[in-house]
């Protein structure tokens, strides 16, 4: 038997809800075989409000793991997650380029949900210069495209959301899903997405309450997997929106902090229609 192979280029969240933890889940749990060059490892601080603490892995030993995936195995499909550096970002890109990784997703995390500190500024300069281009799929939540689009304050209005996916798909990227989610007061929970010809609205239904943790690295892996499984773009786009929805509807509380999106959740919907 031989199945689908995906890499994640990210980090690890020890709670286990999000990162390398959360792509790993959603690739299995869509029969991806799923591999991993960790960036970095997160640990919370239990005695200090599960303050978010980053630790960089040593950017030669990415670039070691990123060479025994893609050059001693290959891959179906990429995905980036949390890259803490400019030097990491740029290392992801150059990777993705020499390898000629076609689907590539990009998850332009730059700082945990929670945890307003952004890594490092300069990690949106290198993100829009290297890791933008390289993408087929970028999936920013507001805040994210705010900082790629070059925006000084964070979009809120349908406008200013198109308006900053029309900027970031300038730079490259051929699809920019903005993830607005529940937020901004609308009935439904929506992205919004841009291809360089047309907006279109992906709706969901709102859940709540919903615990979000790793929704983004969820999302994003969804998709990337289901790229990795032959899907179209927009199949493997609308396969990432059920797989978010489903893992939010069963989402729990791990603790007083922190609530992860459930990767299981999916499988359960489908194992209902069957
Ligand atoms: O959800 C963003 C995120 C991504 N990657 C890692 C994380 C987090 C948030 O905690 O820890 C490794």
């Amino acid at each position: 038997m031989t199945m689908k192979k995906a890499l994640t280029i990210a980090g690890s969240d020890t709670s286990g809800g999000a990162g390398i933890q959360a792509d790993l889940k959603t690739m299995e749990e869509l029969g991806v075989y799923g591999m991993t060059a960790l960036t970095v490892i997160v640990a919370q601080d239990p005695h200090n409000a599960w303050n978010h603490e980053v630790f960089p892995i040593d950017t030669t030993l990415i670039e070691k793991q990123i060479d025994t995936v893609l050059a001693g195995i290959g891959v179906d499909a990429v995905k980036t997650g949390m890259l803490p550096t400019p030097e990491i970002i740029e290392l992801a890109a150059r990777k993705i380029k020499e390898y000629g990784i076609k689907n590539a997703v990009v998850d332009p995390v730059m700082a945990c949900k929670g945890a307003d500190e952004i890594l490092d500024p300069n990690v949106a300069v290198a993100m829009r210069k290297h890791l933008v281009p390289v993408a087929k799929i970028i999936t920013p939540n507001l805040f994210e495209a705010r900082m790629l689009a070059g925006l000084d304050k964070t979009p809120s209005t349908m406008d200013e959301i198109k308006e900053a996916a029309r900027l970031i798909h300038e730079l490259g990227a051929e699809i920019v899903i903005v993830k607005v989610g529940g937020k901004l007061g609308f009935d439904t929970a929506f992205d919004v997405l841009y291809d360089g010809n047309e907006f279109r609205l992906l709706e969901s239904e709102k859940i709540e309450p919903a615990f979000t943790h790793g929704g983004g690295c969820t999302f994003s892996s969804a998709i990337a997997a289901s790229l990795a499984n032959g899907h179209t773009v927009d199949e493997a786009i609308e396969i990432g929106k059920e797989f978010i929805t489903e893992a939010v509807r069963h989402s729990f509380r791990l603790n007083q902090y922190v609530g992860p999106t459930n990767h299981t959740g999916y499988r359960k919907k489908v194992a209902a229609q069957s």
